[in-house]
């Protein structure tokens, strides 16, 4: 009886599979940040704490819990001023959020801790509090994301997903962050600089991580967070058929289609893509001056990358009829190479010896969409439409 009550609690505690999660996050104020306009400028972070090395960044890292962990978030501030950590949004009591007057404030060398289990799935925001406008310029945010419990599951019972990505908008005026002694009166904030997690105009065209794949049959959840002092707006393509199902943390009564979707600071929305067709137009991201709506930016996000491959025809190969019904007929110069064709996601799915100047690529077996044909170092894009 003893052993059976024993295997009964153990079973017990294994089955909410809730874990405890020991986060260590520090504060500094010697960052520096890269902008796209070649200015590096000086900002105020967190970063992962390490008793060696550690820097901070803008944003600071993303941190991810599963619904129902019992989270120590420790709190070591390595700079010389107060700083707190505010869960914004997240389901705390309210000593344990960050607002120094009803919570607590941490002072420079010294170490706090954070208690709180996470417990709805969604995207949340994390900031400092104190002085906040001006701790939130200099680059004291990042996002937080809690997953549900169910695998690839946007929340327990909701709708499933291929892949993920996290974007957090921020925004910045240069001047305060090459002097933020003496910022001057806030109600002349002068926001030049819009962020898409921390990178702006090229910067962000161009990185990799921040390049979103939806391509049909994918369903891909953006986790998306606004701390700026503007109001963004995303235009994705109509392909994608952004819809909202989450905001705030929370589920909505009802989703609805967001192919424009106005975030106002503070929010976060949960979006699921899940493309028809295949397009490379890319994602749209407006920010808006929150004194006179006026449109002050337009950052892009790169969809699709692997799309923008010119289509390619000279006098070395050429292949017709493209788009094909299944046959097409490729004609090179220089045979005898081997011919390969790659899906979007980079799988090999076709292979062919040139062994004459002119051969016929049965295709009949692969599935309409768009390919990538590799011959000789070169890619070329061909479209099956059977
Ligand atoms: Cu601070």
């Amino acid at each position: 009886m003893r052993v059976l009550f024993f295997i009964l609690i153990l079973s017990l505690s294994f089955k909410g599979s809730s874990q405890h999660v020991d986060v260590w996050l520090g504060a500094k104020m010697d960052g520096v940040h890269y902008l796209d306009n070649g200015n590096n400028v000086q900002i105020w972070g967190y970063g992962y704490y390490s008793p060696g090395l550690w820097v901070a960044s803008l944003p600071g890292p993303t941190l991810e819990f599963t619904q129902g962990d019992s989270v120590n978030l420790f709190f070591i501030n390595s700079s010389p001023e107060h700083h707190t950590i505010h869960l914004h949004g997240l389901d705390v009591s309210t000593d344990e959020d960050g607002v120094p007057t009803t919570s607590f404030s941490v002072g420079p060398g010294d170490t706090a801790e954070y208690n709180f289990v996470a417990a709805n799935p969604g995207g949340y925001l994390y900031h400092c509090h104190v002085l906040t406008t001006l701790h939130l310029t200099m680059g004291m945010y990042g996002m937080i994301v809690i997953k549900a419990t169910e695998t690839n599951k946007m929340y327990n019972g909701g709708p499933s997903y291929t892949s993920t990505y996290t974007f957090l908008n921020s925004d910045m005026d240069e001047s305060i962050n090459t002097n933020p002694l003496s910022p001057g009166p806030f109600n002349e904030f002068k926001t030049d600089y819009f962020m898409v997690n921390g990178l702006s105009g090229n910067q962000l065209y161009n990185s990799v991580p921040n390049h979103v794949s939806a391509y049909s049959g994918d369903s891909v959840l953006l986790r998306i967070g606004n701390i700026a002092y503007t109001k963004v707006e995303y235009i994705f393509p109509e392909e994608l058929n952004a819809k909202a199902y989450m905001s705030d943390g929370r589920v909505l009564p009802m989703s609805f289609d967001c192919d424009t979707l106005v975030i106002y600071p503070g929010e976060r929305y949960s979006i699921l893509l899940v493309p028809t067709a295949d397009t490379d137009e890319d994602i749209k991201v407006n920010s808006y001056e929150m004194r006179n709506d006026q449109l002050e930016s337009t950052n892009l996000i790169r969809l699709n990358p692997n799309l923008g491959i010119p289509t390619k025809s000279n006098q070395i190969v050429s292949y017709y009829p493209n788009p094909s019904n299944g046959l097409m007929y490729f004609i090179s110069e220089n045979p005898n190479e081997k011919l390969e064709i790659f899906d979007l996601k980079g799988a090999m799915v076709y292979q062919e010896y040139v062994n004459g100047n002119s051969i016929i690529l049965d295709l009949t077996a692969l599935q309409n969409g768009t390919y990538v044909l590799r011959y000789l170092d070169e890619s070329y894009k061909i479209i099956l439409q059977k």
